[in-house]
């Protein structure tokens, strides 16, 4: 059966872009969609291995919540879905390429792959397998900021904000509630950003969900829920901002409920036969990349040639990082235990 929420409504006049600013969100969703797109590529020739999740479609969900969060001290919490959420967070390209390929170039020294993306620089916490296993750790990266500040007396990091990622699958699971609960109770600086695509592999989210409507949950614990556009980068961004001013001012969490959709398949191993085509064909007029071209084309801000620029620069990189990720020795078996925490 096909069936949508209908989605609200958004006055993109109501948020204010500037050129600069607006061409660096189309960056990153162009750099989202080629990553991913490469990723494609190379997984088919053999060059990754393990399941691997592709973000293609939900690309204004990482770029409208990350490019908000604007400060370098804050942290970013995904899913095994987890390319284009590191590339958002700053991690370069060539470091998340080389963890797809297990080479001791990658972000996490290519012990990792596809779904443990890591990286302490950029604050990156991960990349789990298991559903919903990141929540707990983004509230607990939330915690320790605020433990900082109010402990500490760490004013430098202490008002850092998290922002934490899951799909819809996960917020039926035990660990959505507790950590609500206690973020809630605690007032810590953390955004939830669900990010509804409807599937939970080819579960449908109605039928495995007593209240569909994900943000509403978020009122039972005294925090404000919204629901967003999650092909408008614009309408992320603003309910992205608000969020972050009322988790950098103290005031506690925000659970955001972005409505999206996965262009491709579950994971490159998924033949994807289970949703109809009827529902991806509709999906597929809401291409958040192609909306926001038109958005910076009618606002005069960018014309199709300075896109183009963009898209040119984006898949240079992307093929130097693929370059050098084939380039880039594979960890030495010497060194297997090298980075596990346990003793003889
Ligand atoms: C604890 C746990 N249970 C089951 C699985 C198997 N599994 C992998 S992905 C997935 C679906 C999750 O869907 P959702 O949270 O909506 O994220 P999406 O794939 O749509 O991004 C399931 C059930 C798992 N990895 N971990």
């Amino acid at each position: 059966m096909f069936s949508e929420r209908t989605l609200p409504e958004f006055k993109a006049t109501s948020t204010e872009v500037t050129k600069e600013e607006g061409l660096l969100l189309y960056q990153d969703m162009i750099l989202g969609r080629f990553f991913e797109d490469m990723c494609a590529q190379m997984y088919y020739r053999g060059k990754m291995f393990g399941f691997v999740h592709l973000y293609n479609g939900q690309e204004a969900v990482s770029t409208g919540v990350i490019k908000a969060l604007i400060q370098k001290k804050d942290y970013v919490c995904s899913t095994y879905r987890d390319h284009v959420h590191a590339l958002s967070a700053g991690v370069p390209p060539e470091q998340v390429m080389a963890e797809l390929f297990g080479k001791e170039t990658g972000c996490s020294k290519g012990r990792g792959g596809s779904m443990h993306m890591f990286s302490s620089p950029y604050n990156f916490l991960g990349g789990f397998a298991f559903v919903a296993e990141g929540i707990p750790v983004a509230t607990g990266a939330a915690f320790q900021s605020k433990y900082r500040r109010e402990v500490m007396g760490d004013e430098e990091n202490g008002d850092a904000v998290t922002a934490c990622f899951f799909g819809d699958g996960a917020s039926n699971n035990g660990q959505f509630f507790e950590c609500l609960n206690m973020s809630a109770l605690w007032k810590l600086p953390i955004i939830y950003v669900v990010e509804n695509n409807k599937w939970a592999i080819g579960m449908a989210h109605e039928r495995a969900t007593s209240v569909p409507e994900i943000y509403q949950k978020a009122s039972v614990f005294g925090m404000p829920g919204i629901e967003v556009d999650g092909m408008d980068v614009l309408a992320v961004r603003a309910a992205a901002k608000q969020a972050v001013e009322r988790a950098r001012a103290g005031e506690g969490p925000t659970l955001i409920e972005a409505l999206t959709y996965r262009f491709r398949g579950h994971s490159l191993a998924d033949p994807d036969e289970l949703r109809s085509q009827q529902e991806k064909e509709f999906w597929q007029t809401r291409d958040p990349i192609k909306k926001f071209a038109a958005y910076l084309s009618e606002h005069n801000l960018a014309d199709r040639s300075e896109l183009k620029a963009i898209e040119t620069e984006v898949q240079k990189t992307i093929d130097k990082a693929v370059e050098f990720a084939q380039n880039s020795p594979e960890p030495d078996p010497q060194e297997l235990h090298r980075y596990i925490f346990a003793e003889d």
